[in-house]
Parts: C-alpha cells; sequence; structure tokens
C-alpha cells in the first residue's frame, strides 16, 4: 500500500509538511492529522482512509457530503456565522477530484482540521452534554430546507431495526461461524424477547406519520468538534452517513452514547446506566433548535427511540462478534461481546426509567 506521504502529496495543501500522525477513536475509518508549514504559519488537515467494506459507493458518499456541506455554508453565511469554522470544509485533489483513490482500491479524502478544536469521548458536564444536544439540533434546523429525496442512500437498512434483526442478526446467528453462540445465549435471549419493538418507527415512517429528514445517523458525541478554549459547540463532522433518515435516530444516538455513565466498551455492567440529568440536558439543547422542525408523533418517540437504537448498536456488536468481528474495528478478542452486553444493559436500565425519559421529554417541551 501506497505511504502516506504519497497519499498526501495528492491533496491540494498549502505549504510544507510537518508531521503526519494517526488520530481519532472512530470505529470504522482511519484518520491522520496532518501539519503543514505555510511561511511560518500551521495549517492543519484531516486525511481519512474510508473503510470501503462499510462504504461501498465512495462516488455518492462524497457527492451527499459535498452538497450537504455546500448547502449549510450558504445557510451560516446568511445566519452570520463562519462557514469555515462552522461545517468542514473538505480539500479536493490535485486533480480536482473529491477523493483519491489510491493501490487496492483504497479511498482518502480530506478536509481541513477545525482550528482549535477539540472532540470528547464522554462529557464531564452535564452543560458539555446539553451543547452537543444544541449543536445536533441545529445541524438538523438548518438542514429542514435541504430535500433529503437530493441525497444518495450510502448504507441502506442503516437504522432499520427489524430488517437488521432479519437481515443480519438472526442470519450470523444461524451461520455462528466462530462457533461463539455458546457464550452469549442470554444476549441472544435478551434481543429476540424484544423482536416485536424493532419495527415501530419503520411503521410510524411507512404510514407517513413520521417523515423523512436529512439526517446524520451517527450523533456521537466525538462526532461534534467543541471549541478548545470556550468549550462552546463549533461544528458536526464525520458526515459519512448523512442520508435521508429518521431525525429520532439522531436525538437517540447521542442519549446512547453521551447520556451513558460509562463508555460504550466499559466491561463492568454495574457501571452502566442512563443518566437522567445528563437526558434533560441533551433534550433541551436540541428541542431548544429543532423543536419546532419536529411533529408530535417524532416528539413523542424520543424516549422510546433512545431505547431502540441502543438495542439496535447491543444487537449490532452481537452481530459482529457472532460474525467474527469484520465490521467495527476492536482491540481485543471479545471487544465486541463486551460492547453488546453493556448496550443491552443500558437498553434495559433505559426501559426501566422510560416513564421518566417520556416526562423529562414532556417537560422539555413546554
Ligand atoms: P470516524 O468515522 O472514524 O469516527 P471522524 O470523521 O469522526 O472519523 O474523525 C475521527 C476524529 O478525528 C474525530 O472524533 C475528531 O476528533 C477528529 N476530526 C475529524 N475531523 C476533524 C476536523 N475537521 N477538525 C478537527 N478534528 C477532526
Ligand atoms: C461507528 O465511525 P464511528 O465510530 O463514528 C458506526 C456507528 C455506530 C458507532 C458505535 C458507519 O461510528 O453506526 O453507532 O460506530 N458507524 C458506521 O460507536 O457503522
Ligand atoms: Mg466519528
Amino acid at each position: 500500500m501506497e505511504n502516506i506521504k504519497t497519499i498526501l502529496g495528492k491533496f491540494d495543501f498549502k505549504g510544507d509538511l510537518v508531521s503526519c500522525k494517526e488520530f481519532g477513536s472512530g470505529h470504522i475509518n482511519k484518520t491522520y492529522i496532518a501539519k503543514y508549514d505555510e511561511n511560518g504559519t500551521e495549517q492543519c488537515y484531516v486525511v481519512q482512509r474510508v473503510n470501503g467494506n462499510v462504504f461501498k459507493n465512495i462516488d455518492e458518499l462524497m457527492e451527499n457530503v459535498f452538497a450537504v456541506t455546500s448547502y449549510l455554508r450558504e445557510v451560516i453565511k446568511q445566519n452570520g456565522g463562519d462557514p469555515d469554522r462552522e461545517t468542514l470544509h473538505y480539500i479536493k485533489t490535485k486533480d480536482g477530484a473529491k477523493y483519491y483513490r489510491g493501490d487496492g482500491n483504497s479511498c482518502y479524502r480530506a478536509y481541513v482540521f477545525v482550528k482549535d478544536s477539540i472532540s470528547y469521548d464522554f462529557a464531564d458536564t452535564e452543560e458539555l452534554f446539553g451543547a452537543s444536544g444544541i449543536a445536533f439540533g441545529k445541524f438538523q434546523r438548518m438542514l429542514g430546507g435541504f430535500d433529503s429525496g437530493k441525497l444518495y442512500v450510502t448504507i441502506p437498512n442503516f437504522h432499520n431495526t427489524i430488517w437488521r434483526y432479519e437481515n443480519e442478526f438472526l442470519p450470523a446467528l444461524q451461520l455462528d461461524v466462530k462457533n461463539r453462540a455458546k457464550n452469549c445465549e442470554a444476549e441472544i435471549e435478551f434481543i429476540n424477547s424484544r423482536k416485536n419493538e424493532m419495527g415501530k418507527l419503520e411503521a410510524l415512517a411507512a404510514s407517513g406519520e413520521i417523515p423523512l429528514r436529512v439526517t446524520h445517523n451517527d450523533t456521537k458525541l466525538n462526532n461534534v468538534m467543541f471549541d478548545k478554549n470556550t468549550n462552546e459547540c463549533v461544528c458536526v463532522i464525520d458526515l459519512d452517513t448523512v442520508m435521508p433518515g429518521i431525525a429520532l435516530f439522531d436525538f437517540a444516538d447521542a442519549i446512547r452514547f453521551g447520556a451513558s455513565t460509562a463508555a460504550e466498551d466499559e466491561a463492568d455492567l454495574s457501571k452502566v446506566s442512563l443518566n437522567l440529568d445528563y437526558f434533560e440536558a441533551y433534550a433541551k439543547g436540541f428541542l431548544s433548535e429543532a423543536g419546532d422542525t419536529l411533529n408530535e408523533c417524532e416528539k413523542a418517540n424520543l424516549a422510546f427511540a433512545s431505547k431502540l437504537i441502543t438495542l439496535e448498536l447491543g444487537m449490532r456488536f452481537l452481530t459482529d462478534y457472532l460474525s467474527g468481528d469484520v465490521y467495527f474495528k476492536t482491540d481485543y478478542k471479545e471487544h465486541n461481546l463486551v460492547r453488546a452486553k453493556n448496550q443491552l444493559a443500558l437498553a434495559k436500565d433505559m426501559e426501566s426509567k422510560m416513564s421518566e425519559m417520556n416526562s423529562i421529554i414532556l417537560n422539555c417541551r413546554q
């Protein structure tokens, strides 16, 4: 495979290369931060190798991200904001292409590192987490006028939980290629016993009660950049899964990741629960921006969606464990099983707190 310096040379970056390091804690792509010196001024760029196993059509993916970021730039300008800081700025290759296709079909794309920004894997305070709710709510609101039908579906059925159950989980369980099903009987039972609720949001979308909107689909806390001096939200990143979708999942995925009392791969399940104060802080932030965009049916399902996506992620991690760890990056042999147990414990805790979660949403709406 080409070395990273050769890849960097394909992009239209300014100045001389000073350093390039691998960076970030994402489960899918490989991210590098490259520092350049342009006549004494530091310029930083993010270069990513896109995971071709996950994203089958990079042309469509890059069309989506260019379309959405161009649209956001205009909205941000109209609102008097700074488009260079408040949305991603992709850099084309020296040949004018949206990405570089290297050896072995590997694809790389680049954008400007958001200056003086930082991302967090865990929010130390509910204020910080609430601020990320404002960021994703604003993202939803700013894209309210963008026709979602113009976007390609980069990963079909991405948050179609019942589809994932029937077409990914059950086949993986039946094949059981690594003979691992015996290690997770309780988790399999937990998932199977919740089959009936997996199709609820899809059914509401099919009946038209929930509309398809432009959605981010991967609203983890570490997909928001904060100002490293003031901790204000600057920009939403990781736009690979921007597609037509159900907006509820953008709220829900952020809760799943950021309102848990433990990391997504914490093995000690006694530490895993939903922090209701964090849930409330995020709901307030998100609804303050996106509240007018969402309809009644969407608002009524925010708490349920949080539990559903947590169940979905538990099922996705378990599917990958059963399949021999072929999708998510893992650091050790049982990593996906630990993640699955963690997510299912969190979903169970949310079930016990569902009426409190619903009351919090009702209060935030008043
Ligand atoms: P992944 O799909 O692997 O999660 P991301 O696009 O989220 O990849 O990038 C991984 C990490 O790199 C982010 O969590 C963030 O810390 C950092 N990062 C990505 N893009 C930028 C950017 N434009 N400016 C600053 N940091 C960035
Ligand atoms: C992946 O790339 P990253 O780490 O932001 C995954 C999400 C999961 C998440 C779980 C394209 O996101 O769907 O929710 O891991 N992205 C894709 O941490 O599958
Ligand atoms: Mg990410």
